[in-house]
C-alpha cells in the first residue's frame, strides 16, 4: 500500500508535468481513431520536445511557391518564418519563383538558409498550384536525399504568428482545414466524381485537410508528391481536373495513407475568419487576398 501511494506521488510530481498529463484538452479531438495525435495548443510540452529533437540534430526543409504576383507575399512569409518556424533549428527554405530578382533580402539567423529555384511563369493559377507536387518530388529526389530529415510544403500567401516547431514533426503530417473542422463529412469539398483519381466517396474520408500546408519525413512526402502528381497527370490526360486541384489529390492520398500526425487548424487559419474559442493560438494563417487582382486569370 505504502509503495503504491509513493509510486503515485512520484508519478504526479515528476512524470505528469513532463509527459503532459497536466496539459490536456477535452474540448477538441486530440487523437484520431488510428491513434495519431491531433496537435492543439495545450497538448504538448514544447521545451521537452525541443530538447528531444536537439539531440537528434535535425534539419527542416520548407518549400514555398511565389509565382507571378504572389511574390508580394514572400517578404512577410519569410520574415515571420524567422520569428516562429523551427526557431533554434536548422532550416532551409526553398523558394520556387518566376521572379528571382524580386525575392526580398531577409536576414536569417545562423543555421538558416534560403535557396531560390527558378520556375516558368504560367497563365493558369490552377496549373501553378497543381505543378507544386511535381516540383516538390524533383526537389526531394535531386537535392534533398541524404540532406536533413523533414520537409513542410507551405502556401506563400500566409504568415506565422506563433510557434510552429518540433511538435509538428512526424512521418506523414496533415493540417485540418480551418473551414471544415466543425462540418459533417458530407460537407467536405472532396472530389466527388468517381472518374477522377482524387475521388472520395460519400461514406469515406476522415478530415478535410489543407493543400496549403503538409509535410513529414522526406521519404513520406516524396511518396505523397509522386502519387498526387501521377494521379493528377493521369486525370489531366482524360480531361479531368479535380475540384480543388492538388488539394483534392492530397485528401484522397491521406484517406488511403493515414497521416501519422494531424495538426489542428491553428497551423493554417484564415485571416478572414473570426477566431473560435477552441483556437487558443493561431500559429500560421492565410492572409486576406483579392483573387481577381493577383491571379493570372
Ligand atoms: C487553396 C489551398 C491551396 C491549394 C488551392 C487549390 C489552403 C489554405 N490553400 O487555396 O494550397 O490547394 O486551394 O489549388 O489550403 N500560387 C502562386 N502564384 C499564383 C497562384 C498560386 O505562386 O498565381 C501558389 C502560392 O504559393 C499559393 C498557392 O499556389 O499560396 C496556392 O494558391 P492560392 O493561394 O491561390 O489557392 P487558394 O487560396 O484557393
Amino acid at each position: 500500500m505504502i509503495l503504491r501511494v509513493s509510486a503515485l506521488f512520484v508519478f504526479c510530481l515528476f512524470v505528469m508535468p513532463l509527459c503532459g498529463f497536466n496539459c490536456s484538452r477535452t474540448d477538441v479531438v486530440t487523437l484520431t481513431p488510428w491513434l495519431a495525435p491531433v496537435v492543439w495548443e495545450g497538448t504538448f510540452n514544447p521545451d521537452l520536445l525541443d530538447s528531444i529533437y536537439q539531440q537528434q540534430d535535425i534539419s527542416v526543409a520548407a518549400t514555398v511557391f511565389a509565382v507571378g504576383k504572389y511574390i508580394m507575399f514572400l517578404k512577410n512569409f519569410l520574415e515571420t518564418a524567422e520569428e516562429y518556424f523551427f526557431v533554434g533549428f536548422k532550416v532551409h527554405i526553398y523558394v520556387f519563383t518566376d521572379r528571382p530578382d524580386e525575392v526580398p533580402q531577409v536576414k536569417m539567423a545562423p543555421g538558416r538558409q534560403l535557396t531560390v529555384l527558378p520556375v516558368p511563369s504560367s497563365n493558369r493559377w490552377q496549373e501553378i498550384s497543381a505543378r507544386r507536387m511535381e516540383l516538390i518530388q524533383k526537389l526531394i529526389e535531386e537535392r534533398l536525399q541524404g540532406h536533413g530529415k523533414y520537409i513542410f510544403c507551405l502556401d506563400v500567401d500566409s504568415k506565422f504568428h506563433g510557434r510552429w516547431g518540433t511538435e509538428s514533426l512526424g512521418g506523414l503530417v496533415a493540417v485540418i482545414h480551418p473551414g471544415y473542422y466543425w462540418d459533417p463529412r458530407s460537407n467536405f469539398p472532396y472530389e466527388r466524381r468517381p472518374q477522377s483519381r482524387a475521388y472520395v466517396a460519400e461514406e469515406e474520408g476522415d478530415f478535410y485537410y489543407c493543400g496549403g500546408a503538409f509535410g513529414g519525413s522526406l521519404e513520406e512526402v516524396l511518396l505523397l508528391a509522386k502519387t498526387c502528381r501521377s494521379n493528377f497527370e493521369a486525370d489531366a490526360k482524360e480531361g479531368i481536373e479535380a475540384a480543388w486541384q492538388e488539394e483534392s489529390h492530397l485528401n484522397r492520398y491521406m484517406w488511403i495513407n493515414k497521416p501519422s500526425k494531424v495538426l489542428s487548424p491553428e497551423y493554417l487559419w484564415q485571416d478572414f475568419k473570426s477566431r473560435n474559442s477552441e483556437i487558443h493560438i493561431i500559429r500560421f494563417s492565410g492572409v486576406v487576398k483579392n483573387y481577381a487582382e493577383i491571379r493570372p486569370n
